[in-house]
């Protein structure tokens, strides 16, 4: 049998830590084959609640779960851990200015990046969730100098995943159809889903979908809009989606990307497509062996190119600004 791999999860007793833990212990994480400890982090008051999804968890007689540790200390909970699911942040509360959210998850994810650099396994792999995902992951890679800074990832899976939905009903495709789809930069309303790259058998998915129109006041608004149409349908934001895109992120990472397709994170830039060295922006990538590479060479139309700048002009307003409150 395998060595069992820890995986820490914070906010576990939220909603996405809910509809998460039930995968990881069920093998849908790392696979069926692979066994697992969870270490869960809470704040004190939630740390109860995070008891009881674990006497579920229990109740569920998993037989890949080696064990469930709870703490309210982040270097407790990172200690030996191999994977890092990051999914604990602090809302956006009524009256809150961007800088006041970022300021308040600087308090969270600092201390969490330094925790992992103190005593995580030497393979982590990190994917912060929580929002804002991609500069909360930004913030925790900046306190960890001695983990290879590939290894912080945020998430944008899950605006992938909406892609990936809203064109197989508009080509009327199956999603197995589409390979090659992009979200580009930030996982936030200026997120660029692109369809020039996508394909469907094989041609571009823009060209086979001929609907300039459809692509940008529909397709674009909907897939970069749907968390608040979520919101709005459900009375509660993305919660099982959510987590079955973060359990497609680190699968994907872990097992690599099919022969002639690939995927979108949100990883350190080296400079590739003009996003500024060391921003935490999503890009196309394949995995292999354990490790990511964004797909080089592809060809941006002014259209493209637009859509990119403007939202890793955010990213870069965001690092500017946790820059100021001394967060990195
Ligand atoms: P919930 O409010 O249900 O749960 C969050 C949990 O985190 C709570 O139990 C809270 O006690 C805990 N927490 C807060 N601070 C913590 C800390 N310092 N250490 C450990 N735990 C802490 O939110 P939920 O719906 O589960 O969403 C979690 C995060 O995911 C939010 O930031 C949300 O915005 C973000 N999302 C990100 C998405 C993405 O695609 N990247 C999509 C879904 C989701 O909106």
């Amino acid at each position: 049998t395998r060595t069992p791999v820890t995986v820490t999860v914070t906010g576990a007793a939220g909603q996405i830590g809910y509809a998460l833990l039930f995968r990881i212990a069920s093998g849908h994480l790392l696979g069926a084959d692979v066994p697992v400890k969870l270490r869960l982090l809470e704040i004190p008051q939630a740390v109860k609640a995070a008891e009881g999804t674990a006497m579920e968890l229990d109740d569920c007689a998993f037989p890949l779960l080696q064990g469930i540790d709870i703490f309210d200390d982040a270097t407790a909970a990172f200690q030996g851990t191999n994977v890092a699911l990051l999914v604990g942040a602090r809302p956006r509360t009524k009256g809150m200015e961007r800088g006041d959210l970022l300021e308040a998850n600087g308090g969270i994810f600092k201390p969490q990046g330094e925790a992992i650099n103190a005593g995580a396994a030497d393979d982590v792999k990190v994917l912060v969730v929580g929002n804002p995902a991609n500069t909360n992951a930004l913030i925790a890679q900046s306190h960890a100098p001695d983990v290879p800074a590939a290894r912080f990832t945020a998430m944008t899976r899950l605006d992938h995943n909406r892609a990936l939905a809203q064109l197989s009903k508009k080509a009327g495709v199956s999603v197995a159809d589409i390979k090659k789809m992009t979200i580009w930069g930030n996982h936030s309303a200026t997120q660029y889903p692109d369809l020039f790259h996508a394909e469907i058998g094989g041609k571009s998915a823009a060209a086979v979908v001929n609907d300039q129109k459809w692509l940008e006041d529909d397709f674009i608004p909907t897939v970069a809009k749907r968390g608040a149409a979520i919101i709005e349908a459900r009375g509660a934001s993305s919660a099982a989606s959510a987590a079955s895109a973060a359990i497609d992120h680190v699968h994907t990472w872990v097992n690599g990307t099919a022969e002639g397709d690939w995927t979108s994170m949100a990883v350190v830039s080296d400079g590739s497509y003009g996003v500024p060295e060391g921003l935490i922006s999503s890009f196309p990538v394949t995995t292999k062996d354990g490790e990511w590479s964004i797909v080089q060479g592809l060809e941006i139309d002014e259209f493209s190119r637009g859509r990119i700048d403007a939202t890793v002009g955010e990213l870069a307003e965001e690092r500017d600004a946790v820059r100021k409150l001394g967060l990195i």
